[in-house]
């Protein structure tokens, strides 16, 4: 693939954003006409325009990026389980582009991954995306192009948005339903990461190496600039509630960069559902843990009148625009910040009771232990998983119709979102903890530590498994999995 030079974008200030504005007509009116762009045959069901968009996160505080239909995040998608769909995606820019359909059962061809050897959507092209939504749940859809050095590429841009999956039987019992995406803007390189926040620090580190590397941290990717959805604290509009309501929020970590916690002020979240599917066992957490492309869905007894702040537990970054006001029918006072009692972030509280076997006893078993190799001053750090680069499109060959049990061994000092395409995950041990019936399509590795899942091999054709941080995904930490 070759990579085009392209448009840098920083802030802007108000006459700029208002000129940029502007930008998407004239650009329209003044593009060729792409021979691949006409229109394919028949109706679509969605179409989504790649092009650049201004997001107003606050007054004055204005950036531009990369997004879809004019806006970031894009439209929620709603779709029927089982009910094909076709999606349009026009590419209004000067690069190709993907788009993945993330924790979808689908097809190579369709899943938005270059290494699958899905096609990509020309430069100032249109390509058509066919498939059958399912499973149900809360799902999301973003690039999935390689951004490596460009941090205006990829999962960097606001090119993400929901796509919900209604099975056509949700009970429906609450009042209120809320999609946020948790974001970070206008990334940039730094050798220093502030390791404030690294899921499994405390916990048992059982895949800590006995002689550490100590070369020189490559460059890592950075923010200081957050919001939910696109506002930034205290910019858009409250969520109004009423004391009583039971309100569903569905929970999207959109961030290319960075795993976060997130709690209410004053209240607890019922976890339901892990990326999209119900959990065995529902149960109240003072804070919720997303890693990168993670999603909770959790529901919230409003019980406690005033005026709240939902957001990240970090001050720091709470200050910098990470959160959403909670707002009480007739509470006017200034929103207020309650640290919850204990971060503590545990799957296996969710999994069946001990003891419950995982749903298939797994025929085969990968090892998968991933490594860091620091970059040093000003290069990226790269990524092995055991002990090679990517591909490993040799070691992980599947038989159609077996059960496989990975192992994660996680020999490095950051918790990775681990994210397999187009199959769903059963979590079976987590640090050395049995559990069964979690299903997810990307799991946090712990700091040191370990986890294991199962999956059925379902699903034939190229697969990939990477680390949902862009940065880890591009410089090595990835591998093909393909089917015999
Ligand atoms: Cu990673």
């Amino acid at each position: 693939m070759q990579r085009r030079d392209f448009l840098r974008f920083g802030s802007l200030t108000l006459a700029q954003a208002a000129a940029a504005k502007l930008l998407p007509a004239q650009m329209s009116s003044q593009m060729p006409q792409h021979p691949a762009a006409s229109l394919p045959e028949g109706k679509t069901d969605y179409t989504l325009r790649i092009a650049p968009v201004t997001v107003e996160l606050a007054p004055q505080r204005i950036l531009s990026t990369i997004g879809y239909n004019g806006v970031s995040p894009g439209p929620i998608l709603r779709m029927r389980e089982g009910k094909p769909v076709t999606v349009d995606v026009i590419n209004n820019t000067d690069v190709p582009e993907l788009v993945h359909w993330h924790g979808l059962l689908v097809p190579s061809d369709v899943d938005g991954v270059e290494e699958e050897a899905t096609p990509f959507i020309p430069p100032q092209g249109r390509r058509r995306y066919q498939f059958t939504p399912r499973p149900a749940g809360s799902r999301w859809y973003h690039s999935h192009a390689m951004a490596f050095s460009d941090l205006h590429r990829g999962s960097f841009t606001g090119q993400f948005g929901f796509l919900f999956i209604d099975s056509g039987n949700d009970p429906g019992q609450y009042d209120q339903e809320h999609f946020l995406a948790i974001r970070d803007w206008e990334p940039y390189f730094t050798s220093f990461m502030e390791d404030t926040d690294q899921q499994g620090q405390n916990d048992p580190q059982l895949e800590k190496p006995a002689v550490l590397n100590t070369d020189p941290n490559g460059l890592e990717v950075n923010s200081n600039t957050y919001s939910i959805n696109d506002k930034s604290l205290g910019a858009g509009e409250p969520i109004r509630v009423k004391e009583g309501q039971r309100v569903l929020f569905r929970l999207l970590n959109a961030s290319a960069i960075e795993n976060r916690r997130i709690a209410l002020a004053g209240h607890k979240f019922k976890v339901i559902a892990l990326d999209g599917n119900p959990v065995p066992s529902p149960q109240p957490v003072e804070a919720l843990f997303l890693g990168a492309g993670e999603r909770i869905d959790a529901v919230v007894e409003m019980d406690h009148p005033g005026v709240w702040i939902l957001g990240a537990t970090e001050e720091s970054i709470r200050g910098a625009g990470l959160g959403i006001v909670v707002e009480y029918a007739n509470q006017h006072r200034q929103p207020q910040w309650v640290d919850p009692s204990t971060l503590r972030w545990d799957y296996a509280i969710f999994s069946a009771p001990e003891g419950t076997q995982p749903q298939r006893t797994p025929d085969h078993t990968f090892e998968m232990a991933f490594e860091k190799v620091p970059g040093g001053a000003g290069k990226f750090n790269t990524w092995l998983v055991n002990g090679k680069p990517y591909p490993h499109d040799q070691e992980f060959v599947l038989q159609q119709g077996a059960r496989y049990r990975l192992i994660f061994r996680n020999r490095t000092d950051d918790a990775h979102p681990m994210h397999l395409h187009r199959h769903q995950l059963e979590l079976t041990e987590i640090n050395g903890r049995k559990t069964s019936g979690i299903i997810k399509d990307t799991v946090v590795v712990p700091y040191y530590g370990r986890a294991s899942v199962d999956f059925t091999a379902d699903q034939p054709g190229l697969t990939l498994f990477h680390c949902h941080i862009q940065q880890h995904m591009d410089y090595g930490f990835k591998a093909l999995f393909r089917y015999a």
